[in-house]
């Protein structure tokens, strides 16, 4: 029996088979977790359809978290479906293009900070909200996702470095607020992967490259790694963690 067996999730963020969220849905299913997926938009419903059908789940829900409508829409589908559940994964960023590369304040603008900490830091309590009487009192959790950038400057990363923070910032103040009602709320902060959203991110092969030479485990991690430590701090394992950042990055943070 796996370590989140009887227990549901949401998962968040899937795009495509190098998604990160992918890694995590793939993870909690082989740990036994019933899942249920979301999909931004109706270009990528059908490839949705197909990752929740490898996963032996059919519920798959319309979510652009650029809205109200679209979230409050989701949960009350949801809810079609499942009176409660256990887990959300987060697994959710966005920012203009022009934002992630080259000078930071040449090409920051007000309206790519806004979009950037709209999709990638304000969608995490947003989905929180909407999720909190579904999984009020189960001993649930939630994941995000976030990266170094957070912390600190990097190049390229820019807006979304800031956006970042501020998601981070937002999983200690959900952690403290869902903590009494039994819901524990974490983050994994991962090292740099090849995937859709990082295809955005200017000159990403060097960060790559930076982490395979220089990281304590020389080399980049796995979606699977991802998936492996968000799977543990959604079960019981964790049930004593909380408001933590766990890094998955093959040690990289813990250099100078
Ligand atoms: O190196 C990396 N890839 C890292 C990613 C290192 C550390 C952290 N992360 C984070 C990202 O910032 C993000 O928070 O992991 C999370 C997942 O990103 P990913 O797996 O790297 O990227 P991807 O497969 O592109 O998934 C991100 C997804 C979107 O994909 P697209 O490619 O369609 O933008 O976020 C979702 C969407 O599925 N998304 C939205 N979902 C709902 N509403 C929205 C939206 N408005 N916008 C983006």
């Amino acid at each position: 029996m796996g370590i989140l067996a009887g227990k549901r999730a949401l998962v968040t963020g899937v795009a495509s088979d190098r998604s990160i969220a992918w890694g995590i849905a793939q993870t909690m299913r082989r740990e036994g977790a019933e899942l249920a997926f979301t999909y931004p938009n109706e270009r990528l419903k059908e490839r949705v359809v197909k990752f929740a059908s490898a996963c032996d789940s059919e519920i798959v829900l319309p979510c652009d978290v650029s809205t109200d409508e679209s979230i409050d829409a989701l949960f009350e589908e949801l809810s079609q479906h499942w009176e409660h559940f256990d887990i959300l994964v987060h697994s959710i960023a966005f920012a203009p293009k022009e934002a992630l590369e080259g000078d930071f304040l040449e090409n920051i603008s007000r309206e790519s900070f806004n979009i950037a900490h709209d999709i990638s830091s304000y969608s995490l309590s947003a989905l929180a909200k909407g999720a909190r009487p579904m999984m009020r009192g189960r001993n649930g959790a939630i994941v995000t996702l976030s990266y170094l950038g957070a912390e600190r400057a990097m190049p390229n990363y820019n807006v979304m470095g800031l956006a970042k923070a501020s998601l981070e910032a937002n999983m200690r103040y959900l952690a403290y607020t869902l903590g009494p009602e039994g819901t524990r709320v974490n983050a994994v902060s991962a090292g740099p992967i090849r995937t859709l959203a990082a295809a955005g991110i200017g000159d990403f092969r060097r960060m790559l490259e930076k982490v395979e030479q220089t990281a304590p485990l020389r080399k980049n991690v796995t979606t699977e790694e991802v998936g492996n430590a968000a799977t543990f701090l959604c079960s019981d394992f964790a049930s004593g963690i909380t408001g933590e950042v766990l890094y998955v990055d093959a040690g990289y943070n813990i250099i100078g």
